[in-house]
């Protein structure tokens, strides 16, 4: 099995319309059923306040680690799929949405890929900034090191801690 999945990946998962811990036990359901993915593990999912556009409503975020036979691209299509069957409509940018699925990290074993195109920057762009990613990033792998700024998960999730921002309430399992 390793040997036909040899990428691994790091999923982030948002949502704040409908029922959003179904909608993320399917989309995971629906990544572990293909061929090409296997899900290894799951954080908890956190309860959180969105950031963009005022008044929309709170946001479940989890992260799943995933080993893959996809490289990025065609793993992007593949997460897109998965939004669309759950009725993700783009509107504006950070508005309310029902499934959004990004590539966190990827790579062999050690999520160290680091790559900038117009599809596709990895590590995410905004993962060292967001309490959301790094939380449920900290209950898979908290030692895991950015590949370009090379702090480890658990110190940008402590920086924002020390610049103020509030860690997220205790996570749930799914
Ligand atoms: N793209 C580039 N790199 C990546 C990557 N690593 N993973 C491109 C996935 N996509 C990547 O994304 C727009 C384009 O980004 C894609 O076509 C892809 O080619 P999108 O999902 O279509 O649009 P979006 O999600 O509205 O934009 P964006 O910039 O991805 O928004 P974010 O950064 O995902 O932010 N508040 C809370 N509490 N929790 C949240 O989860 N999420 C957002 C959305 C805002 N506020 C939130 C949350
Ligand atoms: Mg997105």
């Amino acid at each position: 099995m390793g040997l036909m999945l040899p990428h691994h990946a790091l999923i982030a998962f948002g949502g704040n319309l409908g029922d959003i811990r179904q909608t993320f036990i399917q989309a995971r359901d629906a990544l572990n059923a293909s061929d090409e993915i296997n899900v290894l593990k799951s954080s908890k999912y956190y309860q959180t306040s969105a950031i963009g556009p005022a008044g929309q409503p709170d946001y479940l975020n989890a992260v799943i680690a995933i080993q893959t036979s996809l490289e990025p691209l065609p793993l992007l299509k593949t997460l897109q799929q998965i939004e669309n069957q759950h009725g993700r409509i783009r509107k504006e940018r950070w508005g309310a949405r029902t499934l959004d699925l990004d590539i966190l990290a990827y790579g062999a074993l050690h999520y160290e890929i680091h790559m900038q195109t117009e599809a596709l920057t990895i590590p995410h762009r905004m993962l060292s900034t967001r309490m959301f990613v790094l939380c449920p990033l900290c209950d898979i792998d908290s030692k895991w090191q950015h590949p370009v700024l090379k702090s480890t998960a658990a110190q940008m999730m402590n920086q924002l801690i020390a610049k103020g921002e509030p860690p997220l309430s205790e996570g749930e399992v799914w």
